[in-house]
């Protein structure tokens, strides 16, 4: 099957065993570049307001230090905590399902900067984030086996604060996403004796269709199966399962895909690309995760320009999501994006 056929079509993502329908006649005419003026950064680089600038004061009272690069630390509201009372009063039946829930969830800041974004750190600083990721899952991975390490970026995705930060939620139940794509991986494992995404990403270099950022040890293309436009998926080309595996070398090429990455997404409608992006990591509650491959998400809701985003609505809450633009155009379109920063040309 070629891959840019102009018909209706369903595709599937092989990683959650979920269907997209594509209808490209709808929506895959020629790209009109970006509509949008480029829009002003008109923030400090510090905001006495801002409870994860350093020296500010958060929520709970406690002080941030005056860091340099990276400050982590656990949310003063988080949805997980260590301990739960009570749980000796939960039930569990064939009807009425539930379980108790423990793990923690901390706060990253990535830059001291209240005015940068991801794409607007060197790469240096990216790295910093990078080896704090590991550095924080090295942590975790002591007490927690499901790790989710991620970024909500701009107001649209319910993003509370413009300061450059991610979080983590660490816990000992498999999420959701993590027992599909475990589920599908080994199933691929089983049958045809290779990892799942190791024959993914042999596919998508041989193709070159929907490749963004190519580098020595990442690879990052506009999966075959993505529902959101302009989604990514970014993977190791090596054969690393976890954070935890990652060498120094395979981490500074994570931040120069991530800088290139990142610096594309906000040029393509020439504003702060919103997204949420996270990492899937294998569980660390199995004895052999020969079938996993550690990548990361970005799933970004803009459609047509800076304030246009596509919704998850209608037949894609009741059947199934639905595109128009094809995977292969919205990775010409990210992948033909300048790797220069518009506000830094
Ligand atoms: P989001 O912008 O992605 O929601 O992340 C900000 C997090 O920072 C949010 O989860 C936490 C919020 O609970 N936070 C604190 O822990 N302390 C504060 O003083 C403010 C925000
Ligand atoms: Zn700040």
């Amino acid at each position: 099957m070629t891959s840019d056929f102009e018909f209706t079509h369903r595709r599937k993502n092989i990683l959650n065993g979920e269907w997209v329908l594509v209808s490209p006649h709808r929506n895959n005419r020629p790209w009109l570049g970006a509509t949008e003026a480029a829009t002003e950064n008109t923030l400090a680089s510090h905001d006495a307001s801002c409870p994860l600038c350093p020296g500010n004061l958060r929520a709970n009272g406690e002080g941030n230090p005056q860091y340099e690069f990276t400050h982590v630390f656990t949310n003063d509201f988080g949805a997980l905590a260590p301990q739960q009372t009570d749980v000796g009063s939960i039930q569990s039946d064939a009807l009425f399902q539930a379980e108790p829930a423990t793990g923690t969830a901390r706060v990253i800041c990535f830059s001291p900067d209240h005015s940068k974004t991801l794409p607007e750190l060197s790469v240096n600083e990216i790295r910093e984030v990078v080896d704090t990721w590991k550095n924080q899952f090295d942590e975790l991975a002591e007490h927690y086996s499901c790790i989710h390490i991620f970024e909500n970026k701009g107001e649209i995705m319910g993003c509370s604060q413009p300061h450059p930060h991610g979080q983590i939620w660490a816990h000992n139940h498999r999420s959701t996403e993590i027992q599909a794509e475990d589920e599908r991986q080994l199933e691929y494992f089983q049958t045809h004796g290779r990892s799942l995404l190791a024959d993914y990403i042999d596919r998508e270099l041989s193709e070159e269709q929907r490749i963004i950022v190519d580098n020595e040890h990442w690879l990052a293309v506009v999966p075959y199966w993505a529902k959101w436009p302009f989604e990514t998926l970014l993977l190791c080309k090596d054969d690393v399962k976890t954070f935890s595996q990652l060498n120094a070398e395979q981490r500074h090429s994570l931040a120069e895909a991530l800088k290139i990455l990142t610096i594309k997404y906000d040029n393509v409608f020439n504003t702060s690309f919103p997204y949420s992006m996270g990492w899937h990591n294998a569980p660390l509650d199995m004895q052999n995760n020969e079938h996993w491959r550690l990548h990361a998400h970005f799933y970004p809701p803009l459609l047509r320009s800076a304030t246009v985003k596509k919704h998850m609505v209608g037949y894609e809450m009741l059947a199934e999501s639905q595109r128009d633009l094809t995977a292969e155009t919205a990775a010409k379109i990210l992948r033909e994006a300048s790797n220069v920063h518009y506000k830094a040309s």
